[in-house]
């Protein structure tokens, strides 16, 4: 296993040691997450709720026997544990590469404690390197990719590129389309963030600013615990 792999196995048993019975708790999406997720079937707790945040973590879930629960079914999430792209100043993060990112900001949302959890290459000093996704609706996505690029111009940055894979455009859990802005960095992430969720065909973005509470992060010291 690789040394990247090793550290978000880490991060990802320290955080299925903070689930306790009678949580419900947020299920992450990515590599990282899935090993919190088998980490925290193995604790075979008797009395969790799982709310998936990608129909792949529901999958996986299902197949370890996890209880899972619909976001709607329940009041609140006790704590929410994922993985990200980047984490920067403040616990700001860059989320979304695994497509997922709507789902997750729902239940991050919807949740008292988040936790975020990753390898040690994650962190960094200045957000953007990580191209930042940007979930769109399918109907004039094009249009709303050449708005895009407007605001990515006023902050300095190359427009978005549509997400491509083998099979053609990437779908999400949700059937919208992900546009990917390579920024290399992002000065202003607030007022981005802000001036991105005003274009109407825009559904959201990967920053997620102000969300998470925590970040356990695996180095190849162990876990460092960020607040
Ligand atoms: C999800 O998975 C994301 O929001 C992020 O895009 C990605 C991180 O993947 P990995 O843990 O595989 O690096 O958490």
């Amino acid at each position: 296993m690789s040394s990247a792999d090793d550290q978000k196995r880490l991060s990802g048993e320290a955080a299925a040691e903070l689930v306790e019975n009678g949580m419900v708790v947020g299920l992450g999406t990515g590599s990282t997450a899935a090993w919190f997720v088998k980490a925290l079937a193995a604790r075979g707790l008797s009395d969790i709720r799982g709310v998936p945040t990608s129909e792949a973590t529901a999958n996986m879930a299902r197949e370890l026997g996890l209880p899972l629960a619909a976001l709607d079914d329940v009041k609140t999430i006790d704590l929410t544990v994922d993985g990200a792209d980047e984490i920067g100043p403040g616990l700001s993060l860059i989320k979304g590469g695994g497509a997922a990112l709507l789902r997750e900001k729902l239940v991050w949302e919807a949740s008292t404690r988040c936790v975020v959890i990753a390898d040690a290459a994650k962190k960094v000093d200045v957000l953007g390197k990580f191209p930042l996704p940007i979930e769109v609706v399918r109907f004039g996505h094009v249009h709303t990719g050449r708005r895009l690029a407007d605001i990515a111009a006023e902050f300095d940055l190359p427009p978005p590129r549509l997400r491509q894979a083998d099979r053609g455009m990437v779908v999400t859990d949700g059937g919208n389309l992900i546009y990917d802005m390579a920024s290399g960095r992002i000065d202003e992430p607030a007022a981005l963030a802000t001036a991105l969720k005003s274009v109407t065909g825009v559904v959201d973005h990967g920053l997620f600013l102000d969300l998470a509470d925590e970040a356990l992060v695996g180095t190849d010291q162990g876990v460092i615990h960020l607040r």
